[in-house]
């Protein structure tokens, strides 16, 4: 560990604090790994991380043989509400190979394609929504109107939920306490343990955010069983599919977990990844236009089915190399299944854990060139792909842990891009800076959008 540079000034109980600030971890980490180099480390708020970023490294820590999921900080911070759910189950969880075995077929192409028209319901509220704004005048605030669209996806396809995000005013009572528990999840990372025992109150709310998910997925469920069934969507294959050889069913508290799991898992990340890319094709009308002529060309004016969205291939680009910039979810964690050496430099003990740091993974100029910072979806066209070596555009995690969910966002995403782009000009506002919140995920604060109706009404 000695031999892993670290920021030059530490404090005796803050550690590499100075220039820090506590709602910007990662991206203070960006900074320093820039400073420090692909293997660094860094003290913050009484514990001590390994950053790891370099193209070598990384791929490495992929080696599934040597290396595992490690489910600490902000991830373990949710047990208290998901448990062994997918997401924040430890590796040796009886229960994380069963619902694995048991939901991968939930993502399989005919379960896709099965959630394609409801997909399709989700985004006509959004162009409902948007239309109003454009018949207005206003601008639209996109994380936020991403964040309704995405949730109402998974909402209907994995449980055939409406939340009528679109149609409310204030925020749905469920996304109010998912978002409280995330926000909490993330304090605990950051607040030194004295501070802690000033949060009394803070914790107060975060168990009535966690009393109200529950009992929200206990009715969903209640009104699942009673109904004898749905239209084949995640939770009734959580209730009702046995392990493909050992029959054994999921438990109702391994299924409470689950719902939760996937309604969280399955919308932040993706609302994050659909805000950037509207971000990019705003900045950048070239790319914009190519997008939309491909639209125009693949789709025509029809409604898009199923096996037309992954023929849209530039404008799965625009999203793989938005994701490239900002990967929405920008860590994940590695540990040593035994004692180990690190890319043949840094002993690790068995246990020993570092968090693999995907921005600057896909900012490595020996990878991606000196115009590292540069958006160009180019650099995903099939010839470029083939030229890079492997693991080193990780959005979606790597090995058994990777994500579950990854076609599921990629299809939605690609199909709303596309039908976005159909349907309106976007007019970038050039006083906008990007500013990057974060929670547990990254978002682009404050982005609002002029929008231009392109196609006359149908
Ligand atoms: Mn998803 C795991 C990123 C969309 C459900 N997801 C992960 C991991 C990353 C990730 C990274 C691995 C985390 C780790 O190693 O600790 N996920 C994304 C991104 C998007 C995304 C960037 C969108 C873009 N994820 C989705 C969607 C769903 C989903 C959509 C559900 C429909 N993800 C999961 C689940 C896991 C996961 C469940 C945990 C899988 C496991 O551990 O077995």
């Amino acid at each position: 560990l000695n031999r892993i540079p670290h920021p030059p000034y530490r404090l005796p109980l803050l550690g590499d604090v100075l220039g820090a600030s506590r709602t910007t971890p990662l991206q203070d980490s960006l900074r320093y790994a820039r400073r420090l180099g692909p293997v660094f480390r860094r003290r913050a708020f009484g514990k001590e991380f390994v950053f790891v970023w370099g193209a070598g490294p990384v791929a490495d820590l992929a080696d599934e043989t040597r290396f595992a999921k490690h489910v600490g900080l902000g991830i373990a911070n949710l047990r208290p509400v998901v448990g062994d759910g997918l997401f924040t189950a430890y590796n040796h969880e009886p229960n994380w190979q069963l619902a694995h075995d048991v939901l991968a077929p939930a993502f399989s192409r005919e379960a896709m394609a099965a959630y394609h028209p409801m997909m399709l319901d989700a985004a006509a509220r959004l162009t409902d929504h948007w239309d109003r704004a454009v018949g207005a005048g206003h601008r639209v605030d996109v994380p936020g109107d991403m964040t309704k669209l995405t949730l109402e996806t998974i909402a209907r396809t994995g449980f055939g939920h409406d939340f009528g995000s679109f149609e409310r005013s204030r925020q749905h009572p469920f996304v109010s306490a998912m978002v409280g528990t995330l926000t909490h999840a993330q304090r605990l990372n950051t607040v030194p343990a004295p501070a802690l025992a000033l949060l009394r109150g803070a914790r107060r709310r975060n168990e009535a955010d966690i009393a109200r998910l529950h009992s929200t997925v206990d009715d969903l469920v209640r009104a699942r069983r009673a109904s004898g069934g749905g239209a084949g969507d995640l939770l009734d294959r959580m209730l009702e599919t046995g392990h493909p050889d050992t029959g054994e069913k999921l438990s109702d508290q391994n299924v409470r977990r689950q719902v939760i799991t996937f309604l969280v898992a399955g919308h932040e990340t993706t609302s994050g990844a659909l805000s950037f890319a509207l971000y990019h094709l705003a900045r950048h009308p070239d790319v914009a236009a190519r997008a939309r002529a491909e639209v125009d060309r693949v789709w025509g004016d029809g409604v898009p089915g199923y096996d037309q969205v992954a023929r849209l291939r530039y404008v799965r680009r625009v999203l793989d190399e938005s994701l490239r910039l900002w990967p929405t979810a920008p860590a994940y964690a590695r540990e040593a299944r035994e004692d180990t050496v690190l890319a043949g430099e840094h002993p690790m003990r068995r246990g020993a854990w570092a968090l693999v740091l995907t921005p600057m993974l896909h900012r490595d100029p020996a990878v991606w060139g000196p115009d590292a910072e540069r958006f160009d979806p180019d650099r995903f066209d099939a010839r470029a792909v083939r030229a890079r070596p492997p693991h080193t555009f990780k959005p979606f995690g790597t090995g058994a842990r990777a994500c579950i969910g990854r076609q599921f966002a990629l299809h939605e995403a690609t199909l709303v891009l596309g039908l976005l782009l159909r349907r309106y000009d976007l007019v970038d506002d050039p006083a906008y800076r990007l500013r990057v919140t974060e929670r547990l995920t990254l978002m682009p604060e404050g982005l609002r959008l002029r929008l231009q109706r392109r196609t006359p009404a149908a």
